[in-house]
Parts: structure tokens; sequence; C-alpha cells
């Protein structure tokens, strides 16, 4: 089976390290000979910054550390057992941002990352290096950007006089609080997918969307030229699980990024921005009634909270049966 993906950061990343505990366990509980399952997940690149001359991709990054049991679990970002000796250097010296946390650990990622894009290599090509030495090619599990074209999603304040930040100076130092009018997605306008991309949407047996923040995340994959429309016409079921329960962000600040496109932030209008290729939504108990014209909602039989592996897998095996039973409307 060929399932695909489109991830946020730790959200899509705890997601898929569920469904491919699912696929081990489905295989052995049933013996069964299905062939090896491929993952492939296209991650979002909106949120790449460049600091001290440096690449760093959050998502990518919490896609590889998660998948590959590096992740520093209770923090959702960064490397496990990390420690910020250069970055202290670093503020010694005065540099800036002192708003951005950078370990050790994951500055080596960034560092290799920069010098390899800096020889020429792609994005792809560079995050494929990566992906090997956090074991995921092992797993079956192809990590592709959204774009090799460098993208950085920028907020536009409200404000008397209107002005722009790069979204992880809204996300992170202003931890969302500042009244945001609009995203903007600098480079969107010259990129193109990354090779693979399209042709993963439109060959896959099942689509998945993970509960990531539907318009930092998914939403800024959707706006990738060709993903959409690859979306509305592959053959595959498409299915999406919600990032919120009882209009609450299960973490982060879908809310207020919904607000700020001015979408409600149920799980029923959630849906409704993917309305034009999704066949089936996967909710919470809490929002068992929803509905959502031309869609199958599905409630979980238990919270749609990915606490563990073993509930994320849960999950994720809940998304691949409804895809599975629906098949493409
Ligand atoms: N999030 C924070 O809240 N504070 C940080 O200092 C921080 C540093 C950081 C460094 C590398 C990285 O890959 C992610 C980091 N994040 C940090 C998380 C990140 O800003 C966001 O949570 C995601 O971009 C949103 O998906």
């Amino acid at each position: 089976m060929r399932i695909t993906a489109l991830a946020g950061g730790i959200g899509g990343a705890r997601f898929i390290r569920g469904l491919r505990h699912h696929l081990d366990q489905r295989g052995n509980d049933t013996g069964s000979a299905d062939g090896p399952h491929e993952i492939t997940v296209i991650g979002n690149t909106g949120d790449d910054i460049t600091l001290f001359g440096l690449r760093v991709c959050p998502d990518l990054d919490s896609l590889l550390y998660t998948l590959g049991g590096g992740a520093h679990e209770e923090q959702g970002w960064g490397r496990a057992e990390e420690s910020y000796r250069v970055q202290d250097e670093l503020l010694a010296y005065g540099a800036q941002p002192d708003w951005f946390r950078l370990g050790d650990l994951d500055l080596a990622t960034h560092i290799v990352r920069s010098q390899w894009l800096g020889q020429g290599h792609t994005l792809s090509a560079v995050t494929a290096r990566l992906a090997q030495r956090w074991g995921l090619p092992d797993q079956g599990i192809r990590l592709l950007p959204m774009t090799d074209h460098p993208v950085e999603t920028h907020v536009v304040l409200s404000g008397e006089e209107p002005r722009a930040v790069h979204f992880q100076e809204w996300w992170v130092r202003m931890r969302a609080a500042e009244p945001a009018e609009r995203f903007v997605v600098a480079g969107m306008d010259r990129a193109a997918a990354a090779p693979g991309v399209l042709e993963a949407i439109r060959s896959a047996d099942v689509v998945l969307l993970p509960p990531s923040n539907p318009v930092v995340s998914i939403g800024i994959i959707l706006g990738v030229p060709g993903v959409r429309d690859s979306l509305r016409g592959t053959a595959a079921p498409v299915v999406g699980v919600s990032p919120l329960i009882g209009g609450a962000p299960v973490r982060g600040h879908a809310d207020t990024c919904l607000a700020t496109i001015g979408v409600e932030a149920t799980t029923g209008a959630v849906a409704g921005l993917y309305a034009d290729f999704l066949d089936g939504w996967l909710v919470d108990p809490a929002d068992a009634t929803t509905t959502v014209r031309g869609v199958r909602t599905a409630a979980h039989d238990g919270p749609l909270l990915m606490t563990s592996v073993a509930a994320a897998a849960d999950i994720a095996g809940a998304a691949l049966d409804l895809a599975l039973s629906l098949g493409r409307s």
C-alpha cells in the first residue's frame, strides 16, 4: 500500500510515527503478506528560516527527529538531551535573535544542511541524506519537502502601520498573541512542487492529512502549485484527522490562525477548507455531530489525542480504515 501524507511539524510527526506503528502491528496481528507499505510524507517548509547564516527547517526536522527517535518529546521540537553551549556563547556576543533556541545537536543538522545546500544540492536531496541518518528509508518512509524553492510564511500584523514579521517571530517570540491580518508566503510565486510530490499524491492508494495546523502547515502545502489539483484528481481516498477538539486546538495556535483567515474554529469549518478533495474526516467523540457536505465524518472511538505512540497508532489506524472503507467518492 502506498500512503501519502501532508504534514506539519510535531502533530504530523507523531501521526506518521503512529501510522508506522499501526502498519507494523497490523502486519504482525494478521500475519498478512500485504508487502511492504510505503509512506511518503510531504513536509511543510513555510516555517523555514535562516538564522546565523544557517537554514533551519523546523517541520522537516520535527519529522526527522520524531521518526528517528531523537526528538525532545515533552518540548515538542528540537532534540532530546540537548545542550545550548553554542547559543549561549552567541548570546554572550550579543548575537540575535535571542528568542529562538537552537541547541548544539540541532545546530549540527542546520550546519550540514546549509553546507550541502551551499554546495548546490536541492533541499530534496539534502533532506534525503538527513533522512538516511535518522533511518527513515529503513522504515519505508520517504520524506519530501513540499518544494525545493526557499519559501517562508510571513505574518502581516494588524495595526495602524501594518508590518510583516517572519512566521517564527510571530509564533515563538510573540506567541501568536499579536493580532494578525493575514499570512503571506514569500517565494511561493516562484515555487514548484519538489520532485515526486505531485506523483506521490496522484499514485497513492490512500492520502492522509494528519491533525496538523490547517492554515500555516497544511494550508501552506496546499498553496504549492499543483498540490491541490493533484488532491482533487487522485484516485486515492483522501482522509483527514481533525486538529480541533470541541473548537480548541490540540496544540499550537490553530484557532488564532483560523480567525486570521476568517474561518470559524470548528472541526466542520476546518473540513470545509478541504471540501473540494476530502472524502473522509475523523473527529473526536466530542464532535460526533459534525456534518460536512460531501464528506463522510466518523467519530474516533476515543479522544483524538496523540498522548502516546499507541494512541497515535490507534488514530492513524482509524483514519486508514476510514479511507479503505470509503474508496474515492
Ligand atoms: N519553538 C519555540 O517555542 N521556541 C523555540 O525557541 C524554538 C526553537 C526551535 C528551534 C528549531 C526548531 O526546529 C524548532 C524550534 N521551535 C521552537 C519550534 C517551532 O518554532 C514551531 O513550533 C514550528 O515551526 C511550528 O510548527
